[in-house]
């Protein structure tokens, strides 16, 4: 392995690249009038609730990293979806570039096969370079302090940068408000996939995100929900900074994580 990419196993998913026409290998769907799928141009584009599918045999009780590059256009909805019995997980399509989707998910105990989904809601999803590849999580914890069990914010930072921001540690816990948030800077390896997570809720219908470089996870809950951001550094990046922020309302934060994905070594 040169280095710590999460791409030396087998791609799970045949004709990711859709450089075999017409969508060989994957199933389509048209739940209704209008939905559309099309396989031009070496990618998969989707609309009005169309989607392509695979289901990929994976091992039970494992974990695998699943990423595309998609984008959308004329204000459209859509997303990666990844499925089974006991799993259901998804990433929103939000750029009108392309941009990396990535998840990442553990397989249920008697999980076979999952369901990988290319899901256009409207306007024009277009995918391309789906990938599915088991990877191990290393067990270094990278966050410190993540549950907040040092009491005061030990190794977090607290930011407030206007009259009214809200940073506190109570509870064990992070409550971040008015633009208030709490920091901590992440050593990490150039070129490398990492995983970083966490619970968070809001009360008051307040509005904020799990953060990491450009990337952000929306807190949207008024009870605890688990946030992730699965993201790879560039060939420069050696530190990354996790911002846990509160726009309004009053958001909670615990048990934040972050966790390098490293390919599965072969048997
Ligand atoms: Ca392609
Ligand atoms: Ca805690």
């Amino acid at each position: 392995m040169k280095n710590g990419k999460a791409v030396e196993t087998d791609n799970l998913i045949k004709n990711g690249d859709f450089s075999t026409p017409n969508g060989a290998h994957w199933w389509t769907e048209r739940p209704n009038d209008g939905a559309v799928v099309s396989f031009d141009n070496q990618e998969c584009m989707t609309s009005n609730n169309g989607n392509a599918w695979q289901h990929p045999e994976v091992v039970p009780s494992a974990t695998y990293l699943l990423t595309c590059r998609a984008k959308q256009s004329y204000s459209g909805r859509g997303s990666l979806q990844v499925s089974s019995t006991g799993l259901s997980k998804f990433v929103n399509v939000t750029s009108n570039n392309w941009e990396n989707l990535a998840l990442s998910f553990e397989t249920p105990p008697e999980a076979r096969k999952v369901v990988v989904k290319l899901f256009g809601a409207n306007g024009e999803i277009r995918f391309d370079d789906v990938e599915l590849r088991a990877v191990d999580v290393q067990p270094e914890e990278l966050i410190k302090n993540g549950d907040f069990s040092i009491p005061g914010g030990a190794h977090w930072t607290a930011e407030r940068p206007n009259t009214g921001a809200v940073v506190s540690f109570d509870n064990q816990e992070c409550m971040t408000s008015n633009n208030g948030y709490a920091w901590q800077d992440v050593k990490v390896s150039p070129s490398s996939t990492y995983v970083l997570t966490c619970k968070a809720k809001q009360t008051y219908s307040g509005r904020g995100s799990l953060q990491v470089g450009s990337r952000s996870a929306a807190v949207t809950s008024s009870t605890w929900e688990n946030l992730e951001l699965v993201f790879e550094t560039s060939p420069s990046t050696h530190s990354v900074t996790v911002k846990l922020f509160g726009a309004s309302g009053e958001i909670r934060f615990d048990n934040v994580s972050m966790k390098q994905l490293l390919a599965k070594k072969p048997h």
